[in-house]
């Protein structure tokens, strides 16, 4: 026998493969008998095959081209809808892009730089999700705007903490003056820190007075996030270690305040420990910015109080280092260290992206490796093939 033969036969298109009633009569649970019992009003409908015009409907519309001017105008006129569409601009890295994204900064730079930026960096858990959602909160209640950034050059691996940052900030992420934007997938740490720094001028151009800057992820992204940044707050943790991990990192030493967090409930009493033993070794360090001192304080985010505290030591380091003219100097030495690491980083990439270099980098690597050839005089080969000398 056939196995063929025992299989049903394929329902042909016109004839549905159920059964269903016909179109117009009555739903196959409503009981026998009671056809006619006017509680039962629904008929079966006919289905309607979709056509040629309903499906092209249902197609999101297609949104329209931005000029330059349109991008330009929307930014200045705090356009959020237009502002995302205008750092998704300068994220993308399509050469057209990218030289749109360049003149728009063009015209907004004279526009972005009122506003205070702040870097708030710890190791994961620290809080600082949190903390940015109950002190932006209140600070856009004050009648602040503020946009939140997230500086995460592991993102486009994991693209987890994003999902986790705008579950943590819920009420912020509602708030109609704060507009948060996840980490940029960069790639490389510098594809992601030009597109902060980038992000960060349109959003001051957009009227944006405050910014926040939440270091995500591992590595050395702290050092790239003090570079963008005014005041730089390092989150701890009572009796993690944490305060050590810190000093080992050298975070300490970049940063304007150290808080412990988290000093509520029973661990208040730990955090004032933890933070009178920085404060202890705070006293031997150089501050990170000069005429300011560096203190460790505590905070929680479930402790309004602290919060307000918090901010109140930014806003003293923000008029005091405007008075003694350390706070422009440090931005005009951000924008010209950001325009040397610029020229870095296309210098090397053009570098390894030479066909001459590749097809001879494989070679001299072995000769360098096994002490056939001095290291300087295998990269000047390179160097000297690729004209980049
Ligand atoms: N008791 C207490 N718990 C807190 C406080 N702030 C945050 N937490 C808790 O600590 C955990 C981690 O908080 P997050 O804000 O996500 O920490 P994070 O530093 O942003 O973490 P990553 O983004 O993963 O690096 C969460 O479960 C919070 O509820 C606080 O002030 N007090
Ligand atoms: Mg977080």
């Amino acid at each position: 026998m056939s196995t063929d033969s025992a299989k049903p036969a394929a329902p042909s298109p016109a004839e549905p493969n159920c059964s269903c009633a016909a179109p117009g009569a009555l739903p196959d649970w409503v009981p026998v008998g009671s056809e006619r019992d006017p509680k039962f009003a629904c008929r079966v409908m006919s289905g309607v095959a979709p056509d040629a015009a309903q499906t092209q409907l249902k197609q999101p519309a297609k949104r329209r081209k931005l000029s330059l001017d349109d991008y330009t105008r929307g930014v200045l006129a705090a356009d959020v809808g237009i502002l995302s569409r205008a750092i998704t601009l300068v994220e993308s890295n399509h050469p057209a892009h990218q030289a749109l994204a360049q003149q728009l900064l063009t015209r907004v730079l004279p526009h972005s730089g009122h506003s205070i930026r702040v870097g708030i960096t710890g190791v994961p858990g620290a809080g600082k999700s949190t903390l940015i959602e109950a002190l932006g909160c209140s600070l856009c209640d004050q009648g602040h705007r503020l946009a939140v950034l997230a500086v995460d050059p592991s993102s486009s691996v994991t693209g987890g903490s994003i999902l986790g940052d705008k579950t943590r900030m819920e009420n912020l992420v509602r708030h109609p003056l704060a507009y948060i934007r996840p980490s940029p997938s960069g790639g490389s740490l510098g594809g992601v820190a030009r597109k902060s720094r980038e992000t960060m001028l349109l959003c001051e151009a957009a009227g944006f007075d405050v910014i926040l800057v939440e270091t995500v992820g591992v590595g050395q992204n702290e050092v790239t996030v003090r570079s963008m940044v005014d005041f730089f707050l390092l989150l701890m943790l009572a009796g993690a270690g944490d305060e050590l991990q810190g000093m080992k990192k050298g975070v300490v030493e970049i940063a304007d305040l150290l808080a412990v967090n988290k000093a509520d409930g029973d661990n208040i009493h730990r955090a004032n420990l933890a933070a009178a033993e920085s404060n202890r070794v705070l006293s031997f360090l150089q501050p990170a910015t000069p005429g300011w001192k560096t203190r460790c304080t505590t905070c929680s985010a479930h402790l309004p109080a602290t919060l307000t505290e918090l901010w109140r030591a930014i806003e003293q380091f923000v008029l005091a280092t405007r008075e003694s003219g350390a706070f422009a100097a440090r931005r005009e030495r951000q924008a010209v260290e950001w325009m040397h690491a610029m020229i870095g980083e296309e210098l090397h990439n053009r570098f390894f992206r030479n066909p001459r270099v590749q097809q001879l980098l494989p070679g001299l690597e072995q000769q360098v490796a096994s002490n056939q050839m001095p290291a300087a005089t295998a990269a000047q080969q390179l160097l000297l093939c690729s004209r980049t000398l």
